[in-house]
C-alpha cells in the first residue's frame, strides 16, 4: 500500500513538473523572460518545432513576443496565403510569425496586443488592446481584438475585429467585387477594405499612393507609409 502511494506521488510530481523544467519548450517571450531579460531573437515552441521570434524585453515591462515587424523595407510583404499561414522573414529584422503560430499561441491563453510605430520624422506612437487572438484556419484565422487604449496612434484596428484574413490569392474580405489584398498590395484582416494596412508596400513616408503603403490611418492618414511598425503580444496577468 505504501509503495503504491509513493509511486502515485512520484508520478504526480513528475507529470506536473516535467514540461516546465525543459527550458527548450518555452511558448513565448513571457516564459523566456524568466530566463533572460535581454531583448533579442529567441526560439519558441508553439508546437514541438522551434520558431524564431524577436522578444521585446524593454517596452513597458517587456515580455513581448513580436508577431509582425517592419523596420526598413528590405522584405517584400506582398505574399500569398501559404506564406502568411506559415510565416516568413527573419526575426532579427522584418518578419511575420505566421497565422497558424498566432492561432496556436492565442487560442487557449489570454493575450494583450501592443502596436508600436514610428514615422520618418522620429515620432513614435502606439495602440494597445487588452484582448487579442487569432482563430482557427477553418474559421479563416479570424481576428479578435478589443479593449483599446491610446498611446497616441489612435484606434485603426478595432474596425477589423471579427474579420478573416485575406491575401491576394485568398479573398475572405467583405468587399464583394474586389480583393482588398490585391487592391492595396498587402495582406490583412481586411473588411471592405481597411483602416490599417501594416503589411502594405514600404513607401518611405509621404506618398501619392492612396492607402497602399504601411498605413495606420488614425495616426498618419491614408497617404503616409510608416518607417517602422511592430505587433507584439504578451499574456494577460
Ligand atoms: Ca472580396
Amino acid at each position: 500500500m505504501l509503495l503504491v502511494v509513493v509511486a502515485v506521488l512520484f508520478l504526480a510530481v513528475t507529470v506536473h513538473s516535467a514540461p516546465r523544467c525543459d527550458l527548450n519548450l518555452v511558448m513565448d517571450c513571457d516564459e523566456i523572460y524568466n530566463v533572460s531579460t535581454q531583448s533579442g531573437v529567441y526560439s519558441i515552441y508553439p508546437t514541438t518545432a522551434p520558431v524564431k521570434v524577436y522578444c521585446d524585453m524593454d517596452t513597458d515591462g517587456g515580455k513581448w513576443t513580436v508577431i509582425q515587424r517592419r523596420v526598413d523595407g528590405t522584405l517584400n510583404f506582398y505574399r500569398p496565403w501559404a506564406q502568411y499561414q506559415a510565416g516568413f522573414g527573419d526575426a532579427s529584422g522584418e518578419y511575420w510569425l505566421g497565422l497558424e503560430n498566432m492561432h496556436l499561441l492565442t487560442n487557449d491563453r489570454k493575450y494583450q496586443l501592443r502596436v508600436d510605430m514610428e514615422d520618418f520624422e522620429g515620432n513614435t506612437a502606439s495602440a494597445s488592446y487588452s484582448s487579442f487572438s487569432v482563430g482557427s484556419e477553418a474559421g479563416g484565422y479570424k481576428l479578435q481584438v478589443a479593449g483599446f487604449s491610446d498611446g497616441g496612434a489612435g484606434d485603426s484596428l478595432t474596425p477589423h475585429n471579427g474579420m478573416k484574413f485575406t491575401t491576394f490569392d485568398k479573398d475572405q474580405d467583405t468587399k464583394s467585387a474586389d480583393n482588398c489584398a490585391s487592391h492595396y498590395y498587402g495582406a490583412f484582416w481586411y473588411k471592405a477594405c481597411h483602416h490599417a494596412n501594416i503589411n502594405g508596400v514600404y513607401l518611405w513616408g509621404p506618398t501619392a499612393h492612396d492607402a497602399t503603403g504601411v498605413v495606420w490611418y488614425h495616426w498618419k492618414g491614408w497617404k503616409y507609409s510608416l518607417k517602422a511598425v511592430a505587433m507584439k503580444i504578451r499574456r494577460v496577468p
